[in-house]
């Protein structure tokens, strides 16, 4: 059995590597959206969501390099967010992944760009999967459709309309866990669930997937805020104090920082309570309270 460490290190490269091959550096009249693009998706991040699709698809026992593809296009999804959501029009921010931000580098118009293109790229790789030789068409269909609805208005772009109506306000709990649950629980339920549908898992399968993430999910935003008050700024590749100046609430302006750390902790647990259902659960138990305990 590879070490829990060394199985990261080894999703990690193998899902560089392939995003290096989705998205080629081309050299046309539009190469520099490639470029902008690349810019953000290849940036260094911690591929959580498309290691957990992998990962749900082998212990829901699917081939995961079959599934690579859409794990691809899951970070693709995932950097497109990221960009949209550093505009000036939205969080403003000048660094994330220890880089300048792509609109500081390619200008508003191609930031705004760039992410467009990624989120159309993620759909057409998922959708030209087809005649996958190993997955069944209609899961495909299924994932692909799955990942849409957590991504789309009644998932993360929802959930950032409720961030956004809800700043210089002070947003109460049930609110914030809309919000956190649609802004960023609903693509890790995406992955989580994406990987298992891949694997040929009927609902009463991959509903423990949909609740694994939703805990996760709620957890990773809750330590994401936590973060942002008391994390390095070094380590985070981004600055910290972002939710104070934009006036947002969170989970720590609602009840204080050592609620809710324990609010992660709880569940956390809870989210390693469900795994216990799966056999092959050594590595995504691991995972979680990697997330936990994570500095950026
Ligand atoms: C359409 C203009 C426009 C904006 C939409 C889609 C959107 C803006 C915002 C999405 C919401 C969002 C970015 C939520 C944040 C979720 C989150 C905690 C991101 C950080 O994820 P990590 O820590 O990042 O996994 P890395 O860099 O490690 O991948």
């Amino acid at each position: 059995m590879i070490e829990n460490k060394e199985r990261l290190k080894n999703y990690i490269n193998e899902i560089n590597t392939a995003l290096d091959e989705y998205l080629p550096i081309k050299d046309c009249r539009e190469k520099n959206v490639v470029e902008a693009s690349r810019y953000s998706l290849l940036a260094p991040g911690k591929r959580l969501r498309p290691i957990l699709l992998l990962e749900f698809c082998n212990v829901c026992g699917g081939n995961e390099k079959a599934a690579m593809p859409f794990a691809c296009a899951i970070e693709m999804i995932h950097a497109y967010s990221l960009i949209h959501d550093d505009l000036p029009c939205m969080d403003n921010d000048d660094y994330r992944r220890g880089r300048l931000t792509n609109h500081k580098v390619y200008g508003e118009p191609m930031a705004l760009l760039a992410g467009d293109a990624l989120l159309t790229k993620a759909f057409e790789i998922m959708l030209c999967q087809m005649d996958n030789s190993v997955i069944n068409p209609n899961n495909i269909i299924k994932a692909a459709g799955f990942i849409a609805s957590c991504a789309g208005m009644d998932g993360m772009i929802g959930g950032q309309v409720i961030d956004l109506e809800n700043e210089n306000k002070k947003a109460d709990k049930d609110t914030l866990i809309d919000m956190h649950y649609k802004k960023t629980a609903a693509l890790i339920k995406a992955a989580c669930t994406a990987g298992s549908i891949l694997a040929g898992s009927e609902y009463n399968e991959y509903v423990k997937a949909m609740q694994y993430a939703e805990k996760l999910g709620l957890a990773f935003q809750i330590k994401d805020d936590i973060l942002d008050v008391e994390g390095d700024s070094a380590k985070l590749g981004k600055k910290t104090g972002s939710d104070e100046n934009n006036n947002k609430s969170t989970f720590i302006t609602l009840m204080g920082i050592e609620n809710a750390k324990a609010e992660a902790e709880k569940l956390t647990n809870e989210a390693k309570k469900i795994l216990l259902s799966f056999e092959k659960n050594e590595f995504l138990l691991y995972l979680t309270d990697l997330m936990l305990n994570r500095e950026s």
